[in-house]
């Protein structure tokens, strides 16, 4: 498959502390590296996200008295997963990583810089209503279809697939350039919601056709 110029491949927080030896490494994280880098050759247009916390962000554990990484606890905004202290802006652990081809990448998009709300989703907050802008810019330049790779699958992955399918981009998963966190089943639950909303799971090898 050649890649239209109305295609734009996404790639999710391919950053060093969700990659093997971070702060909340993904398991095989850095796996995705060169793959995404033959994709980043394959497509015409590609666009970058990072997490991007504040310190003291009200999703990390660290933030919470007696809370753990992974405890769940309720916030205005809904339920939210309690993390151990990453990406935090202008560290190590926020940058990509460090063999990710990002030059030709033309956007950045960081999110979670507000200390109050979460962002897994690149197109809005974990408050389901605070938008990163990204719709406006994706839909500004023409993109139809959307094309997302990168960490993590369950996480990030999975919730900028659900509302970049809502809102209206055509949405495919490649799930050989992801990795999963997988806690509690997240992995099969996120294959299992995407499928209901109609987001395509590809494998790198179905571009080549
Ligand atoms: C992510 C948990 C917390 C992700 C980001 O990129 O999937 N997960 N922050
Ligand atoms: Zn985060």
């Amino acid at each position: 498959m050649t890649p239209t110029l109305t295609d734009c491949l996404l790639i999710i927080d391919v950053q060093n502390d969700f990659c093997p030896g971070g702060a909340l490494e993904v398991p095989t994280g850095d796996e995705v590296v060169p793959l995404i880098n033959r994709l980043i050759h394959h497509f015409s247009h590609r666009i970058l996200t990072q997490d991007w916390h504040p310190p003291g962000h009200l999703s990390f554990a660290s933030s919470h008295a007696q809370a753990a990484p992974l405890e769940t606890i309720e916030l205005d905004y809904g339920t939210q997963v309690l993390w151990p202290d990453h990406c935090v802006q202008c560290t190590r652990g926020a940058e990509f990583h460090p063999a990710l081809e990002t030059a030709n990448c033309e956007l950045i998009l960081r999110k979670g810089f507000r200390r109050a709300i979460d962002s897994y989703s690149a197109f809005f907050e974990n408050d389901k209503i605070t938008a990163t802008g990204l719709s406006g810019y994706l839909r500004t330049r023409g993109f139809d279809r959307l094309y997302l790779t990168g960490l993590a699958l369950d996480f990030c992955v999975l919730y900028s697939a659900l509302d970049g399918q809502r809102e209206g981009f055509t949405v495919q998963v490649i799930e050989d350039a992801c990795r999963a966190i997988d806690v509690d089943g997240s992995l099969a639950d996120a294959q299992r919601q995407m499928d209901q909303a109609g987001v395509t799971r590809i494998q790198s090898t179905d571009l080549d056709r």
